[in-house]
């Protein structure tokens, strides 16, 4: 059994959209955050360490980040195609850009709208955001999805961030054009209708 311990529009957002690209069989248990308002509070039903969200559990099984969720995921489901296998082509692009995803692109985009200026060791680490939206750019004038010719679940994480705040990716056509084709997808559809807990 799988279990999502989810918080309605939040990084566990984009897991329902993966759960259901997957058409995996999964309960939503749905939690309270703290959020950035001052609203919400740490839940004591969600088994995360740190009582974020998204945290997975898979028979007895805990996996907390939302990368090693997808990976997860995407190796426990590869019927779906949507996470090249060890072997497959695309597998290497598929690792990179979930790995940049947590590795670069988060505190990137962190740093910037929080707004902690610039500081040489950052750019040493990370490079910045011009760097950012020029390897984005250029995967999507490459191809239509951000790891080549096919949706994978990194463009489910990708895709969110424009989705939620559309000024966390470039300002560029080619992205608005890669934003309403991921927008499309039936099961984003799904996703969204669920992602607030059924009224009491
Ligand atoms: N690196 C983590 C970040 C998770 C995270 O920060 N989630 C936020 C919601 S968007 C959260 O649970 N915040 C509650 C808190 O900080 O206590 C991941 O990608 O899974």
């Amino acid at each position: 059994m799988l279990t999502l311990y989810h918080a309605p529009q939040s990084r566990s957002s984009r897991i329902l959209w993966l759960l259901e690209e997957l058409q995996a069989d999964y309960e939503i248990a749905y939690v309270d955050i703290p959020r950035a308002d001052g609203s919400g509070a740490a839940d004591s039903k969600n088994p995360h360490p740190d009582k974020k969200v998204p945290a997975l559990v898979h028979d007895g099984e805990l996996i907390t980040e939302s990368i090693a969720i997808v990976l997860y995921l995407t190796d426990m489901f590869p019927e779906a195609s949507i996470g090249p296998k060890v072997g497959d082509p695309g597998r290497g692009a598929y690792l990179t850009w979930l790995a940049y995803y947590a590795g670069v692109m988060e505190p990137v985009l962190n740093h910037q709208f929080l707004d902690l200026g610039d500081h040489e060791g950052l750019a040493r680490t990370f490079r910045g955001r011009r760097e950012m939206d020029k390897r984005i750019l250029d995967a999507l004038n490459r191809s239509p999805y951000i790891t080549g010719e096919n949706f994978t679940a990194a463009d489910i994480i990708i895709a969110s961030l424009g989705h939620f705040i559309r000024e966390m990716l470039p300002a560029n056509g080619v992205v608005d054009a890669y934003l309403e084709r991921c927008g499309k997808r039936p099961a984003l559809a799904i996703a969204n209708a669920k992602d607030s807990p059924p009224s009491p």
